[in-house]
């Protein structure tokens, strides 16, 4: 016994040595096809995030806002308008993105500063990841038309960037349950990623808000797009056929266009109205929260919440600071320990990307702020600029090869003998997609990858 416990104890010293070698070695964590160690690091600056504009002031006083969510294309790897800054000759390609802006706002384009049209950062538009903040004032009520807008030029859905599991339990528009029900918010039958419409649905993280503007997972909606039609429901919020999914044919998507909204919201802070702007195929796209924002003064954030899927959507990017701040408070802002100010100064409402990132040589006043949010978050990328997210349960088993098990399902070498696990969802509860955890190699940092302040 003796003998066999130090040679345990041996074997496990020899497996941490072998492991501390390699890190060592700095070989990245497996990801995408883009080796981080090519990225150089501290060339690109911080970007300081201006603040989000706001449609105007409602009847009773408070801030309104109209803010979509839409892909386009942003420079967070080195190149592009960076080089304009820096004067590199960095050559990373631009990243597709999803992030939330202004509905009124156009496509980023940043071509007139080293950058091209569609890609952000960008002077003509506040589309940006993260998103720009949104600046509130305690006890002033905030009023957001969170718009779905994950449509491409000619109006039809966009699918997601990344491979969606089915067999979560998740906001299901094709609504085919595994349990038989025909329910917006169940786990599915397909071992294979979803490609329709995305779900949305924004969350205000620490918000004192009632459950109808809380971003309730369940509560989600797909775009108001021209490919897309409606399966209605009823009074009492059941679905009232099944959803046929996708019409090869036509292209077009016969499924649940929001969450089982009726039943969960039954507080009145705010309001969710999805069927806004689309009454004619039975509406979606838009949820109209409302946030008293009666709260000490604060930094919060705001992210989708969509029920299943949050992992994937944060991932693509929509998520941005929201501030609140108490204009009334003797030193500035309520929350502080006594006697301790904020260094400020901030950026300001009205003060535009230009403003808040050159430096005064460059038209800019980037050197003025003092106080700066940041947010830190891990990805991966591939060598064409995308982001790398794991779309296989294989990744997470340290099995990353091409194949199927005996039941024709993706991933595992088939007839190796090795982990032949079931992954069909009608006989299986072991995820085909979906890994238990992931991390990624590449340090990002207000969307601009290992940037320097
Ligand atoms: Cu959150």
């Amino acid at each position: 016994m003796k003998n066999v416990s130090s040679y345990t104890l041996q074997a496990t010293v020899t497996t941490l040595l072998t492991l501390g070698a390699g890190s060592a070695a700095a070989v990245p964590l497996p990801g995408g096809t883009l080796d981080p160690l090519t990225i150089p690091k501290y060339v690109t600056p911080l970007v300081i995030p201006p603040v989000m504009n706001k449609t105007g002031v409602d009847a009773t006083g408070g801030d309104l806002y109209d803010i979509a969510v839409r892909q386009f294309k942003q420079q967070i790897l080195p190149g592009g308008i960076w080089n304009s800054i820096n004067g590199r000759t960095d050559a990373f390609p631009a990243t597709t993105i999803w992030s939330y802006g202004p509905a009124a706002d156009p496509a980023p384009d940043s071509s007139s500063l080293g950058g091209a049209a569609g890609v952000a950062p960008a002077p003509n538009s506040q589309f940006n990841y993260p998103s720009y903040t949104v600046e509130n004032t305690k006890d002033v009520k905030t009023t957001v038309n969170w718009i779905n807008d994950l449509v491409d030029a000619n109006g039809n859905a966009l699918p997601h960037l990344f491979a969606v599991d089915q067999s979560l339990h998740w906001a299901n528009p094709l609504a085919n349950c595994k349990s038989g029900e025909v329910r917006s918010d169940c786990a599915g039958v397909s071992a294979a990623p979803y490609t329709g419409p995305v779900p949305i649905v924004t969350h205000v993280h620490g918000a004192h808000v009632g459950s109808s503007g809380d971003g309730y997972t369940e509560a989600w909606w797909l775009p108001n797009a021209n490919n897309i039609n409606c399966v209605p429901r009823d009074a009492n919020g059941v679905l009232t056929a099944t959803p046929t999914g996708l019409d090869t044919a036509t292209n077009t998507w016969n499924v649940a266009c929001e969450g089982n909204i009726a039943n969960q919201l039954t507080d009145n802070t705010g309001t969710l109205d999805p069927n806004t702007n689309n009454p004619a195929n039975g509406g979606q796209g838009i949820g109209r929260f409302a946030y008293p924002n009666d709260q000490p003064s604060t930094t919060l954030w705001y992210h989708d919440h969509s029920l299943g899927m949050t992992r994937l959507n944060v991932m693509a990017g929509p998520a941005g600071f929201w501030l609140v701040r108490d204009a009334l408070a003797v030193g500035g802002e309520t929350g502080l320990a006594a006697g301790s100010v904020l260094p400020a100064p901030a950026p300001i409402a009205g003060e535009t990307l230009a403003t808040t990132n050159f430096p005064t040589a460059m038209g800019g006043s980037r050197e003025k702020y003092r106080e700066i949010p940041i947010v830190i978050q891990g990805r991966s990328f591939n060598a064409d600029g995308s982001l790398f997210y794991p779309d296989n349960r294989a990744f997470f088993e340290g099995l990353n090869v091409a194949g199927t098990d005996a039941g024709g399902n993706g991933q595992f070498p088939a007839g190796s003998g090795e982990l032949q696990i079931d992954m069909n969802p009608a006989t299986s509860d072991i995820a085909p997609i979906w890994n238990p955890e992931a991390f990624f190699n590449t340090m990002v940092v207000n969307g601009v990858t290992w940037p320097q302040l």
